[in-house]
């Protein structure tokens, strides 16, 4: 592939462009787009010759259908400084250079009153490459003094047990499970979060592997799987320290490896030691023979491959439990061979990559607090936030404890920017919104956490209205600040090597795209090894076992509610990225729940009313999905009208409506992560409900520990 490759080609009036995704998605595809008169017509996969192998010709519906968020009613065109109450998300128009005078003098006004920590930048960019977040923005917000912000609310007891454990390590490249003879999907929804991997798993089905499916519901993949492993929410850690067990007593480890190539295997076994198969089942709902029929899977499969997924972090044992996990194939020998080990986050596969503006030392605000701390003046040492920067984020639609994130943003006193490409529900509450380009209006890179690749993405369409990219803004800002130094970079290919490196940058001009550089599909412990100064993996790392309260592996049981029995879910799906697209989504989306607890609640048939439906069912195909089309039919009719109900804890609460869904295991409910104000008749979501509480490891969010009851509400 060459630079000429990625030259836009005209076909009759429209360019044809090729780029790169940059949303929080694993697979980072390779795109053609379609432009018209500036304007992006049509979004696909990029041909084969410019693509990484990953993509194969296909890529998610949503961004083939991004010209309605492009040019959809909700983007932002202009600046606009708020004129009603906050929250009516009332604007006038503004000029930009009013716009960033007005945040000049806020922020040096809080600062010379209260000190720059009186300012809280707030972003998490998981939507973001690597020129915009962490780039100009860092010059700005640090060298200004302002607060730091601990992102938290993904990936910090996932990033913080695979560090602990391997360093920096690469994982299993997703392409290498079609040579798996055991897959074992753990917390993970590649039918929606990473739909890539699917059609690999279905390759190494069709060439006799196994596939292991551990989730609380039964996911599109585990209704194809050999085995599906049904654990109760937060419950991952029991199941895999009884793994660990059985290897050991049963001499299946390899220790042969493990004195080789590992530390902390005798701390590990103790700490594994009381979790026979018995008690882990009762813990965990999971029925004996299944961990059992799990355990003989893995220990005779090779190559035998773990995708742990971020389903796995989310609650009180989250990072111990991905410790445990990541510590499988370790003890149970299955490295050194192509697909066999694990895949968390596959940014590891680079270095190095990133700008380095130096930490002023500031406190730092964990993001799961940020309604406490918004509303509290006590929650934290130091000046109260008077100014809160948002941008790469929707911190009303996706942190938690949403009410008090709420009462934060409604804070009379408190200045706050939100610089975003749609009027978020959270730019509903700003004193001033700015519009923002997306990744196909301004330049970025890619960086794939699924697929290994880094690859530039290019501004392919005209921005739309005002709208300016994070370097632009940021760099005007650091100006307007007095910030700048002279060997700051200033344009954006300066940018990219600032980011790269020289080498790379040169690369990735040359080549289009640039994979990994210890040769493209690693093999652990053979091509890669643990990033540590001993090349080992550390099962029991003191730093880890320090961090957590009773140390790494104590299973922190849950906190026994009567009152609200019910375990709350809110993973991803398909139709959005994040909360990025909600403001696409048509109509109320509905609480999921298990019949049989909706029974309980007289919220559809009793258990008798379906036995007679399912006997009439019996005999009846399933269809595409795996459902019983027959038992889906007889659901949808005796459930009637779905009823409206209120689902509440002491957090906050919920009003929509109730979907029956036998794949949810018993005492499970879901509602989707990321859902807008506008998609539930109370204008909250499950983030409302979620508790503000931190993992075990990395301080992270605990949005599946939201446990809740649910009634029934007048129609
Ligand atoms: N379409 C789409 N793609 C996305 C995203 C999106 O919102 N939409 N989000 C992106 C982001 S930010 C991320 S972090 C990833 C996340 O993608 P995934 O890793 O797939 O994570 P989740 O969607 O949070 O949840 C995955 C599964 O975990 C299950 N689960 C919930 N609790 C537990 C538990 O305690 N144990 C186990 N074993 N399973 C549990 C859920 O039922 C769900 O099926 O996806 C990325 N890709
Ligand atoms: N209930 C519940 N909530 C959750 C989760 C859960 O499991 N349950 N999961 C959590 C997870 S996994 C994650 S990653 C977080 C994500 O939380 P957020 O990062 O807050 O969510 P996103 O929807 O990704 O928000 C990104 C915003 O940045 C904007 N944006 C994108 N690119 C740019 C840019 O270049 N410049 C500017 N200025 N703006 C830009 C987008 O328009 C979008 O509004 O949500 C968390 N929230
Ligand atoms: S969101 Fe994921 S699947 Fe969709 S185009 Fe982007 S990288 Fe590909
Ligand atoms: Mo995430």
């Amino acid at each position: 592939m060459t630079t000429a490759d990625l030259a836009p080609a005209s076909v009759g009036d429209t360019a044809v462009h090729h780029t790169a995704c940059t949303l929080d998605c694993p697979d980072s595809c390779s795109l053609e787009v379609e432009v018209e008169h500036g304007r992006v017509a049509k979004v696909r996969a990029a041909p084969p010759e410019v693509a990484h192998p990953l993509v194969g010709g296909f890529i998610c519906s949503k961004v083939g259908r991004i010209s309605r968020h492009l040019y959809g009613e909700d983007r932002l065109l202009h600046p606009a400084a708020r004129t009603g109450a906050k929250g009516d998300g009332d604007f006038r128009r503004i000029s930009w250079s009013d716009a960033l005078d007005l945040i000049v003098e806020r922020m040096v006004e809080a600062k010379t009153t209260f000190g720059g920590e009186s300012v809280l930048p707030l972003s998490y960019g998981g939507s973001n490459g690597l020129l915009t977040q962490d780039t100009a923005d860092a010059i700005v917000f640090r060298r200004f003094g302002a607060s730091q912000l601990a992102r938290t609310v993904c990936a910090a007891p996932s990033t913080a047990a695979a560090l602990g454990l391997y360093g920096k390590m690469a994982g299993v490249a997703l392409e290498d499970y079609e040579y798996a003879q055991l897959a074992i999907v753990w917390g993970a929804n590649p039918s929606s979060t990473g739909i890539h991997l699917v059609p690999i798993l279905r390759a190494a089905r069709a060439r006799g592997g196994r596939l292991v499916v551990v989730d609380p519901r039964r996911t599109p993949l585990a209704k194809q799987a050999d085995l599906h492993v049904q654990p109760r929410p937060g419950t991952d850690l029991c199941l895999a320290l009884a793994l660990h067990r059985e290897l050991f007593r049963r001499e299946d480890a390899d220790l042969e490896f493990l004195a080789e190539h590992a530390t902390g295997v005798d701390e590990l076994r103790r700490r594994a030691e009381p979790w026979t198969f018995e008690r882990a089942a009762d813990v965990t709902g999971i029925p004996e023979q299944d961990i059992v029929r799990f355990y003989d899977l893995y220990r005779e499969s090779s190559p035998a491959v773990i995708r742990c997924g971020w389903g796995v972090e989310r609650n009180r044992n989250g990072g111990s439990a991905v410790a445990a996990i990541l510590a499988l194939p370790a003890v149970a020998g299955k490295f050194k061979v192509r697909a066999g080990g694990y895949t968390m986050s596959n940014s590891a596969a680079f270095r190095n990559v990133g700008w380095r503006e130096p930490s002023p030392g500031t406190r730092i605000v964990n993001m799961n607090h940020v309604g406490r701390v918004l509303t509290d003046a006590d929650a934290i040492q130091g000046p109260p936030i008077q100014v809160l920067f948002v941008y790469n984020a929707n911190p009303l639609a996706t942190l938690p404890n949403q009410e008090l994130v709420r009462r934060g943003l409604a804070r009379e006193d408190l200045f706050t920017v939100v610089f975003d490409q749609v009027l978020t529900d959270t730019a509903r509450y700003a004193d001033l919104v700015l519009p923002a380009t997306t990744f196909l209006e301004h330049d970025d890179l890619a960086m794939g956490y699924g697929a290994m690749v880094l690859h530039d993405t290019k501004p392919v369409a005209r921005p739309v209205g005002e709208a300016r990219s994070n370097l632009r803004v940021f760099g005007e800002l650091a100006a307007r600040l007095g910030l700048p130094r002279d060997d700051d970079p200033r344009t954006e290919a300066e940018w990219r090597r600032a980011v790269l490196g020289r080498r790379r940058q040169r690369r990735l001009a040359d080549e289009g795209l640039v994979l990994p550089e210890t040769g493209r599909r690693p093999i652990q412990f053979v091509d890669v090894f643990p990033h540590a100064a001993d090349g080992k993996v550390h099962l029991c790392p003191p730093s880890l076992d320090a961090e957590s309260a009773r140390g790494i592996y104590a299973f922190h049981p849950e906190r026994g509610s009567e009152k609200y029995p019910l375990a709350l879910i809110s993973p991803s799906v398909p139709q959005t990225v994040s909360s990025t697209f909600g403001q696409l989504r048509r109509g109320h989306i509905p609480l999921e729940m298990h019949p049989d607890d909706a029974a309980a609640r007289n919220l559809g048939p009793s258990a008798a009313e379906r036995g007679e439906a399912s006997s009439k069912a019996e005999g009846h195909g399933e269809d595409g999905m795996g459902r019983n089309t027959e038992l889906a039919r007889v659901f949808g009719a005796l459930g009637g009208d779905k009823p409206r109900v209120r689902v509440f804890n002491e957090y906050g609460e919920v009003r929509c409506r109730v979907r029956l869904n036998p794949d949810l295991k018993p005492g499970v409910v879901l509602l989707p992560k990321g859902v807008w104000a506008r998609s539930t008749e109370s204008g909250t979501n499950a983030c409302a409900l979620a508790p503000d509480t931190l993992t075990d490891l990395g301080a992270g969010a605990c949005f599946n520990d939201a446990r809740v009851e649910v009634e029934a509400l007048p129609d």
